[in-house]
């Protein structure tokens, strides 16, 4: 354990181990490779904002292949036999087997929904972000993004993650209210050659002795978070989406007021950039966020969709690592918004565009009943490196298109009776939390030091619990982003969060709800009050530009039976 090493030598270990597992694709054991397919030179429609970095060298023709929907991922099992561990390293959560900490008495769902196991692989794969160019990618089960997991609240799920990768993995599932076991802590590791048991109780918090249902989660998605390496792991392709359901939402889908199969479709939006050999660029020197100017839909490069005349749900997902998006659609409609982040909004609300941060969420409907027989999605924000965004294409007071990201093809062919949702159509009540609840203040300053990211001055560590509520109670953190020009979206674990205020102003729009990465412009000030509930520590809070995370602007959220102020050593019961 490397408890004595210095903050330099920690950041100088990650340097080295990035650049060990970036090796292993030079090693020849893969070769990129490129057809000669017919280069069509249509990539005026692209940004060039590459600064010192040569854009990606490949011509194609934009909006020519579909996108790609994930594959939904099946049990290999369904039923509550004894655990088998097998050859499992790690095992699995104290909480599989004392499963009263994360169910309410009166549901007994343990025993209603039997808990589904599934095996997931981490292992190399090419993957062709370029027609005809074979680009080394890492990948769970082969694919980029991963399968997408489906979940039935209520019921858990037992995920075997394996590793056949040389280097280390840690797959947080996030927006999720998960054991500390199974939350992917940055060392709590699924080593090269072994595995990992994840128990995703799929339960929600208890409020007032019962479970609260205004906290079921819909919306989460899984990326790596082994330490000092998740902005090269899931720049490579570690990454997926989990989606869940409780009985209010499927009753909303069953009554058709929400869009269902197959017209609920999640769409992770990246940008990625591509060396001259077809590999993906990544520069692990770079320490302030990492930019691609290939604009990608679920691992495709601006690729088209067909539609029919009628409401589609879409779970816009901002996957990049350091790259803001702000989506809007090209004919100027609306979205009808139904949530952000994990959870669904109160009731359904008008979205111009919308704004992603990385690691951020929109759950929204789009309306192609009226629209025109193509448009696009299409992003407004300019931002030229990973400092952050420089302002909105139209800023000059002057309507100008936006960069397209993926096209709608809508046809006239008929489908199921469309959804009924519109703006103002209830959807999950929302329990706000009270400032007369909070019973301890925390104050964190983001700061860029010693040329590197810091949190109150302090390197992340994780032998050391900078946080340890109190379960069972409520705090407000006051997050205050000190460092000149830069933003940093901060994303705490475990649990929602309530933003009160930026800057002293009230929390407006769909900032007044449920958030799990909070956006941190320059010179920012976030007030935002948290409930700690179900499950102890450890888990983590960094900044989501992920170079920034891997500098170690991250912190260890640690609740506890018994809370503390100062920061406390983290109590390692199990790794
Ligand atoms: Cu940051």
């Amino acid at each position: 354990m490397n408890l004595q090493l210095d903050s330099n030598e920690k950041i100088v270990s990650r340097r080295n181990a990035v650049l060990a597992a970036a090796s292993t694709f030079a090693s020849g054991l893969f070769v990129a490779s490129h057809s000669n397919s017919d280069d069509v030179a249509e990539r005026g429609l692209l940004t060039r904002d590459s600064g010192n970095v040569p854009p990606t060298p490949f011509e194609f023709t934009p909006f020519t292949r579909p996108l790609p929907i994930p594959v939904v991922k099946q049990p290999l099992a369904v039923g509550n036999p004894p655990y088998e561990p097998g050859n499992v390293s790690h095992g699995i959560a104290p909480e599989y087997f004392d499963r009263s900490v994360a169910e309410s008495p009166e549901l007994n769902w343990f025993e209603r929904y039997p808990t589904q196991y599934y095996q997931m692989s981490m292992q190399h794969a090419l993957h062709e972000y370029i027609p005809g160019v074979r680009t080394p990618v890492l990948t769970y089960d082969g694919t980029v993004p991963g399968p997408t997991y489906r979940a039935r609240v209520g019921q858990p799920k037992v995920i075997r993650v394996t590793n056949s990768l040389d280097l280390e993995g840690s797959v947080h599932l996030h927006g999720g209210h998960n054991p500390a076991h199974s939350d992917g802590y940055p060392n709590f590791y699924v080593l090269p050659g072994g595995a990992r048991d994840y128990f995703y109780t799929n339960t929600v918090p208890m409020r007032d002795g019962v479970a609260d249902f205004s906290e079921s989660p819909s919306t989460m998605w899984y990326h790596d978070h082994a330490m000092d390496l998740t902005a090269f792991t899931c720049w490579f392709g570690l990454y997926g989406f989990y989606l869940a359901y409780d009985d209010l939402e499927l009753d909303l889908i069953r009554s058709n007021v929400l869009p269902g199969d197959p017209f609920d479709i999640p769409v992770v939006v990246q940008d990625r950039r591509l060396n001259a050999d077809g590999t993906l660029f990544f520069d692990p020197l770079d320490h302030n966020g990492t930019l691609g100017d290939l604009w990608l839909a679920n691992g495709e490069t601006q690729p088209f969709m067909k539609v029919q005349r009628r409401k589609y749900r879409f779970r816009f997902l901002n996957g990049s690592n350091a790259r803001f998006w702000e989506l809007r659609l090209s004919n100027g409609q609306p979205f009808i918004g139904l949530g952000r982040d994990t959870w669904l909004f109160p009731e359904a609300i008008e979205r111009e565009t919308l704004l992603l941060a990385m690691a951020n969420r929109a759950d929204v409907v789009i309306d192609f009943t009226d629209a025109p027989p193509e448009l696009y999605l299409e992003n407004i924000l300019l931002q030229n490196d990973g400092r952050g965004p420089d302002g909105k294409l139209d800023d000059r007071g002057v309507q100008i298109p936006g960069v397209p990201l993926m096209k709608f093809i809508v046809e006239d062919a008929s489908g199921p009776p469309n959804a009924e949702v519109e703006v103002g159509t209830p959807l999950r009540p929302h329990h706000a939390i009270s400032p007369a609840d909070v019973v301890v203040t925390r104050e964190f300053n983001f700061m860029r030091r010693k040329g590197a990211w810091q949190i109150n001055k302090e390197f992340f560590d994780p032998a050391l619990a900078n946080a340890t509520p109190q379960l069972g109670t409520a705090e407000r953190w006051i997050l205050r982003n000190g460092s000149g020009g830069w933003w940093h979206p901060i994303h705490i674990h475990l649990e929602s969060h309530q933003i009160q205020s930026v800057d002293g102003v009230p929390a407006a729009g769909v900032d007044r709800f449920k958030s799990d990465t909070v956006i941190l412009g320059p010179g920012t000030e976030a007030e935002i009050l948290m409930n700690f509930r179900t499950f102890r520590g450890p888990f983590v809070f960094h900044c989501h530009n992920l170079e920034h995370e891997d500098m170690r602007m991250m912190f260890v959220l640690d609740p506890r039976v018994e809370g503390t102020v100062a920061p406390q050593p983290v109590e390692r019961v199990f790794l």
